[in-house]
C-alpha cells in the first residue's frame, strides 16, 4: 500500500471513530540495516536505510490533558492521563507512543493531550523496527501539533528514551535514526558515539540489483529478554578487554584475550561487523554493490556463530538465497525472529523460489517476500 493510500486509511478510522477530521496524518518508516548489526548500543556503526512501509498517526490535539490513543493493529484503545504518567505507568502497545510523549514533557517540551489513531502497513516482529515507527510517527506529530522546535536528532533522542525507559529496552539508537533521519535512494552511515551521519548513496536498481526482504515468519520481540542479555555480555566483554566500549578495538583478533568463550565469541561478532560496516560504506562510496555480497554473507555467519542469535528460518532461507544467485543474504535486526535480507539480481524469481521450496520442504509456511526500495524518513503525509 502507498503512505498514501495508508494515510487516507488512517484518517478515515480517525473519522469514524471521533466523528472528525484529524489535524493532521504523520507517517514514519520502519527500517532494514544493511550491515552492523548489536554494534549500535556498543558505541559502533551501523548502516541501515528506511523503507517505504511504516507507520500512520492521524492525530488532533485536545485539552483536557489526555492521551487517547487507538491502534488499528492492536484493535485496543488506550486513555492515558498525562499527568503523574512515567515508566511502570503504561505497558504493552500504548507505552511506545505514551513514552513519546512522556519523553517530550521531561524533556520540558510543552506537549498536551492528543487524540491519535495509529495504522501501519509494516509487519509487526519482522524485525523491521515497527516499534521504533510507531515511537516517531508518534514523536513528529506531537512535536509539530505542539510547536516543540527540536532537530530531528533529538526527537530521535527523545523517541529512544521512550523505548528504553517506559517500555524498559535498552535499545541502541539505530531504528529512531533510520526513521527519522532516512532518506530516498540513500542508506545512513551512522556513528553511535559521536552521532555523526552521513547519507550515502545506495541504489540498488542502478546497478541491476534489488534488495529483497524474507520475512520468515517466526516473530522477534525484543522485550523478551534476549536481547538485554547480549547487551550485558558486550558490556562485560568490554570490561574484560579494558576498554569503555567494544567500539574502542579495531581488530577482531583482540577478543581471544577474553578468557570466557562465550564473551570472546559476542565480541569478535561486534568488533568484526564493525569493521564490515565501514567496509560496506566504502564499497557504496565507490558504487560497487556487488561487492557488498560476501561481507553480508560474512555477518550472517557472524550472528549465527558467534552472536548466537538467527534461527533456523533465517539460516535456511539466506543458505537457500545464496545457493539460487543471491550476492549475499543475511538476518537483520535483534535477531531469534523476523527477516532476511538478500542482494539478488534485479528480476530475479530463482531466489524467491528456492527460499520457497526451502521452507516447503521442512513443512513451514511459505515466507513473505517484500521489495525494500531505499525511502525517505518520517513526514507528513496529510
Ligand atoms: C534492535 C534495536 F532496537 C537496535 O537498537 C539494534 O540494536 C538492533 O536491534 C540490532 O542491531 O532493532
Amino acid at each position: 500500500m502507498s503512505g498514501a493510500a495508508l494515510a487516507r486509511r488512517v484518517a478515515g478510522r480517525f473519522r469514524d471513530w471521533h466523528g472528525s477530521a484529524p489535524e493532521g496524518v504523520w507517517h514514519a518508516p520502519g527500517r532494514v540495516n544493511l550491515i552492523g548489526e548489536h554494534t549500535d548500543y556498543n558505541s559502533g556503526w551501523v548502516l541501515p536505510f528506511a523503507l517505504d512501509r511504516g507507520v500512520v498517526a492521524a492525530a488532533a490535539r485536545r485539552g483536557d490533558g489526555l492521551l487517547d490513543i487507538r491502534s488499528e493493529q492492536a484493535g485496543d484503545r488506550a486513555t492515558v492521563p498525562l499527568a503523574g504518567l512515567g515508566p511502570g505507568g503504561v505497558t504493552g502497545w500504548a507505552a511506545y507512543p505514551a513514552g513519546v510523549a512522556w519523553a517530550m514533557r521531561e524533556a520540558g517540551h510543552p506537549v498536551g493531550g492528543a487524540t491519535l489513531v495509529i495504522d501501519s502497513d509494516l509487519p509487526q516482529g519482522a524485525g523491521l523496527s515497527s516499534s521504533a515507527a510507531i515511537e516517531c510517527a508518534v514523536a513528529i506529530a506531537l512535536a509539530e501539533l505542539y510547536q516543540v522546535r527540536v532537530p530531528r536528532t533529538g526527537l530521535v533522542r527523545l523517541a529512544r528514551r521512550a523505548e528504553n525507559e517506559m517500555v524498559g529496552v535498552p535499545s541502541g539508537i539505530m531504528d529512531q535514526s533510520a526513521s527519522l533521519l532516512g532518506e530516498a535512494g540513500h542508506a545512513l552511515l551512522l556513528d553511535c558515539r559521536s552521532g555523526e551521519t552521513a547519507a550515502v548513496p545506495f541504489d540498488p536498481a542502478a546497478a541491476g540489483l534489488a534488495l529483497l526482504v524474507v520475512d520468515t515468519g517466526a516473530r522477534h520481540a525484543l522485550t523478551d529478554g534476549r536481547y538485554a542479555l547480549r547487551r550485558q555480555e558486550c558490556e562485560r566483554a568490554a570490561r574484560a578487554l579494558g576498554v569503555p566500549s567494544l567500539r574502542d578495538v579495531a581488530d577482531p583478533a583482540r577478543a581471544a584475550a577474553i578468557g570466557d568463550p562465550v564473551l570472546a565469541r559476542r565480541a569478535r561478532h561486534v568488533i568484526s561487523d564493525d569493521c564490515r560496516v565501514c567496509a560496506a560504506a566504502d564499497l557504496l562510496g565507490a558504487h560497487d554493490l556487488a561487492g557488498l555480497g560476501p561481507l553480508l554473507h560474512a555477518s550472517h555467519a557472524s550472528l549465527r556463530d558467534d552472536f548466537e542469535i538467527s534461527w533456523p528460518q533465517a539460516d535456511v532461507a539466506a543458505e537457500a538465497a545464496e545457493r539460487a544467485g543471491a550476492l549475499g543474504a543475511r538476518m537483520v535486526g535483534g535477531g531469534f525472529g523476523g527477516s532476511v535480507i538478500a542482494l539478488v539480481p534485479a528480476g530475479d524469481t530463482a531466489v524467491r523460489a528456492a527460499v520457497a521450496a526451502g521452507y516447503a520442504a521442512r513443512g513451514w509456511p511459505e515466507p513473505a517476500f517484500l521489495a525494500a526500495p531505499p525511502s525517505a524518513g518520517a513526514r507528513r503525509l496529510l
